[in-house]
């Protein structure tokens, strides 16, 4: 991507300063290094492609080119245990930009992907960067979508589990326009979350997600769950009703889709 663009930012601060980079390790270890020299919040990095894309609990990321890759710095007055919110919101806004511009039924899987027809074409990385007595210095929120990626360039084991808007569109987009599309809208949501608004990105999550009602099996550190996912509380985690009637609270995992009670 250019450093001079086509495109107009109409932001008031995401996107103020934008890095664009042609390849890179991972967009968020370049993001965290510029926090922590002083870099403005509200900072982007972008990459062309990433060797070491991250995902949670150090697994792979894999970023060739033609995909979205960047991470945003950001610092709001939040506590550690808070920073889920900003996954969520993220979440919230690239699907509704997925639906909006491109017209895919584009959902969200707890906690941090975004699924199309339940094939992966977005994950979202959250990280933050803590003062001495804990509290919150930086977050940087890392996307990677797949836009203009051909399926067959993923590694055999993925090429079932995920997808591309190249090959839900059937044709190439402009990821510049995508970006800076994102950019305002979660500027717009950003402020919103500051302002309180968590309540109001949490019911639009709910609309718009692909678990609630649904069986799944839930693989966690400690062990597997099986169980309907009946909500999610304010505090981001999902809760599982299990077949004894039970609700269990899952804070972190990964989610396995058994079978759909949700028509969307
Ligand atoms: C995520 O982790 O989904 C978070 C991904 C965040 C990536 C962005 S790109 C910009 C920024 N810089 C970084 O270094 N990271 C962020 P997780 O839920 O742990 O999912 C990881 C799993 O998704 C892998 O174990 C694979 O199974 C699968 N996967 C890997 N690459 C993928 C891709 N490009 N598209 C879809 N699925 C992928």
């Amino acid at each position: 991507m250019p450093e001079k663009t086509k495109h107009e930012l109409k932001t008031q601060f995401i996107g103020k300063k934008i890095l664009f980079l042609k390849d890179t390790p991972s967009t968020n270890d370049i993001a965290k290094k510029l926090a922590s020299k002083g870099a403005e919040a509200g900072t982007v990095v972008v990459s062309e492609k990433q060797s070491n894309g991250r995902g949670r609990l150090g697994r792979r990321w894999l970023s060739p080119e033609g995909g979205l890759w960047f991470s945003i710095i950001l610092k709001p007055r939040i506590k550690p245990n808070e920073v889920f919110k900003l996954t969520f919101l993220t979440a919230v806004v690239v699907v509704r930009t997925l639906r909006k511009k491109f017209k895919l039924n584009a959902q969200i899987k707890w906690p941090n992907d975004i699924l199309i027809n339940g094939k992966k074409i977005c994950g979202v990385l959250s990280e933050i960067i803590t003062n001495p007595s804990g509290l919150i210095n930086f977050v940087i929120v890392g996307i990677g979508i797949n836009a203009n990626i051909e399926l067959n360039s993923f590694p055999k084991h993925l090429q079932f589990s995920v997808t591309s808007i190249k090959s839900e569109l059937e044709k190439e987009i402009d990821c510049e326009d995508l970006l800076y599309t994102l950019l305002m809208e979660l500027e717009h949501y950003y402020l919103l979350l500051l302002d309180g608004g968590f309540n109001l990105i949490l019911e639009e999550w709910k609309d718009l997600n692909c678990i609630l009602d649904s069986y799944v099996e839930i693989e966690r550190l400690d062990g597997t769950i099986n169980g309907q996912a009946v909500d999610v509380a304010k505090d981001g985690a999902l809760l599982i009703k299990l077949e004894n009637g039970a609700v269990v609270r899952v804070i972190s995992g990964d989610v396995i889709l058994k079978r759909f009670d949700k028509t969307h």
